[in-house]
């Protein structure tokens, strides 16, 4: 009887933290590892890494430290959104306490953007303040060639650690290692994509290992230097399905027209 009860009161909270997204980080029907297939990094170890949050600190998009005062994202981590009510939490391995946050001077995203296609989903923000670098706060170097099918790559963020089933966000920085896919590739019948992938994009992929929600505008890096953007994919980490990235390399242009020019 005593066990019946305790399996009941287990059933009931489950229930209910299940309903709640993004607020508790207790999830007792957690099913993978980390971003989805990672581990719990540090800030220090990616220290161009931030978090794009709203006032009342609710993280909803990464991004990468590109100079003093400016973060690239993702366009569609920007779309809708006002300048007032973004803020970037710098230089902290939890997204919810410690580094610094500062607001935001002005933003844009690329004109071409299509959320159809989520062709050219690349955007920044200029910071209000310039921000120093420091052990936890690092300026990171944009690609001038996108890397070659097979390399190893590392995205980070503190997007969801599963697809189905993952409520909360985790408060750590995670990683985890993907091998580029060129958009060729990644558009061929090796994979299941097929014609929608495009010039502007670069895949990543590696068994069971992907970036997820939350992790949007986040860095694919090699290094110290920004290959990606996280953009989109079908689900995470799923079969044949890379995770989808703004290619660094082409929009570098634009990123540092934009960058010079707002
Ligand atoms: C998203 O919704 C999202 N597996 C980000 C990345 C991926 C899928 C979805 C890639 O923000």
């Amino acid at each position: 009887m005593q066990g019946l009860v305790v399996l009941l009161v287990c059933l009931a909270v489950g229930t209910a933290f299940a309903g709640t997204v993004g607020v508790s980080n207790a999830d007792p029907f957690e099913r993978e590892g980390r971003i989805v297939g990672g581990v719990d990094t540090t800030i220090r170890a990616h220290p161009y890494q931030v978090s794009l949050q709203t006032k009342s600190g609710s993280h909803f998009c990464g991004g990468s430290l590109i100079n003093e005062d400016t973060v690239v994202t993702a366009a569609h981590c920007l779309v809708g959104r006002k300048i007032s009510k973004v803020f970037v939490r710098l230089g902290s391995t939890l997204y919810n306490e410690g580094g610094v946050v500062v607001a935001v001077r002005e933003l844009a995203y690329n004109e071409d953007y299509s959320s159809k296609t989520m062709e050219y989903d690349v955007g920044i923000l200029k910071l209000a303040e310039k921000v120093q670098e420091t052990e936890d706060i690092r300026y990171i170097e944009l690609a001038t060639e996108t890397p070659p099918t097979g390399t190893t790559a590392v995205v980070t963020g503190w997007g969801s650690k599963c697809y189905f089933w993952c409520m909360t966000l985790p408060k750590t920085l995670q990683e985890v290692s993907v091998d580029i896919v060129d958009w060729k590739t990644c558009a061929s019948d090796e994979y299941k994509y097929g014609e929608i992938i495009y010039d502007s994009m670069v895949c990543a992929y590696e068994k069971n290992k992907d970036a997820c929600q939350g992790d949007s505008g986040g860095p694919l890096a090699v290094g110290n230097t920004l290959v990606g953007i996280v953009s989109w994919g079908y689900a995470c980490a799923s079969h044949l399905l890379p995770g989808v990235y703004s290619d660094v390399a082409v929009l570098r242009k634009w990123i540092l027209n934009a960058t010079e020019t707002l």
